[in-house]
């Protein structure tokens, strides 16, 4: 049979029936056992009891993202709170371009709306949306927004990332209470989550779909991609690009860009060019040392 690797979990690999949803404890064999496996992979087989089986083969994985470690996912659920804690949009603009290169979907979902005063980050918003991205606005803690996510998540299979404390797991268990996964408030002292979340785990949802929780982070290095192709993963950039003067114009100085004039006129968000420039700055970087 074909399942889905569900959860690794003090050595042992549990494995899905999709038909069933009965879950197996998988036993790794002979050059399996060196093998990587991933949380989200797609594996043979062979059941030997009511409870145990042997992996016999992993089969090639669609996507695979580094951090969280997962196969598989086709979107990325990147989640950020309205506040407590602030959002951090140079991080939301790293995981933008970092699931686009894994060629995972994303979806933008502000979290703690009931916190939030009117109008909030309205123009970021406004900002995202217009370059092309989904941008939804939710709070677990009143239901808000929760049927658009739902039906986002719908037979989907979706990672959540996002830093500690923005409500993750809250969010999953407002849409399915069964899950009972675990929160924490943000420390009073530092304005930062605890780190709750620790397992990598594929959920089974009952709208159909299933998700990864994963534990926060706020670090994260950007894909190695050549130079010339970041502006692919910022779309309101790359469209006003075809028009710059030279064809493989960075968009930093160069004479005729198009694209610096489009925000000088306010026609591309100016903190979007921002992130822009550093995380160019970061790849020119990395692409000096490796020819040096
Ligand atoms: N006011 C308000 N509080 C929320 C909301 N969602 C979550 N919280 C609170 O935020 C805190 C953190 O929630 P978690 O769900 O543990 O956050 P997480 O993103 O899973 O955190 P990690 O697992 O550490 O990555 C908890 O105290 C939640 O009760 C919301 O919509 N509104
Ligand atoms: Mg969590
Ligand atoms: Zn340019």
């Amino acid at each position: 049979m074909v399942g889905q690797i569900i959860r690794i979990h003090g050595g042992f690999a549990f494995v899905r029936d999709p038909d069933t949803g009965k879950v197996w404890t998988a036993l790794r064999r002979g050059k399996l056992a060196e093998e990587k496996i991933l949380v989200g992979d797609l594996v043979e087989f062979s059941p030997l009891d009511e409870e145990r089986g042997v992996l016999e083969k992993v089969l090639p994985r669609k996507t695979e993202l580094y951090r969280p470690p997962v196969a598989n996912v086709e979107q990325a659920l990147l989640v950020f709170a309205f506040t407590e804690p602030d959002p951090n949009f140079k991080l939301l603009d790293r995981f933008l371009v970092l699931s686009q290169s894994a060629k995972i979907k994303p979806i933008i979902c502000f979290n703690k709306l009931d916190l939030a005063s009117p109008g909030l980050y309205q123009e970021e918003r406004r900002a995202y949306e217009e370059a092309g991205f989904v941008f939804l606005a939710v709070s677990a803690k009143t239901g808000q927004g929760l049927e658009e996510l739902k039906r986002h998540l719908s037979h989907r299979v979706t990672v959540l990332a996002g830093p500690s404390g923005v409500g993750k797991s809250s969010l999953l268990n407002a849409i399915q209470p069964g899950l009972k996964l675990q929160t924490a408030p943000v420390s009073r002292k530092t304005g930062r989550g605890r780190h709750t979340t620790r397992l990598v785990e594929l959920l089974p949802l009952d709208i159909g779909g299933l998700v990864v929780d994963t534990p926060g982070f706020t670090s994260l290095d950007l894909p190695d991609i050549p130079p010339a192709s970041l502006s692919a993963y910022f779309p309101e950039i790359a469209r006003v690009g075809a028009g710059c003067r030279f064809s493989d114009c960075l968009h930093q100085a160069e004479p005729g860009c198009a694209v610096r004039e489009a925000v000088a006129e306010g026609k591309i968000p100016r903190f979007r060019y921002q992130h822009y420039l550093v995380f160019l700055g970061e790849i020119l970087e990395r692409e000096r040392r490796k020819f040096s």
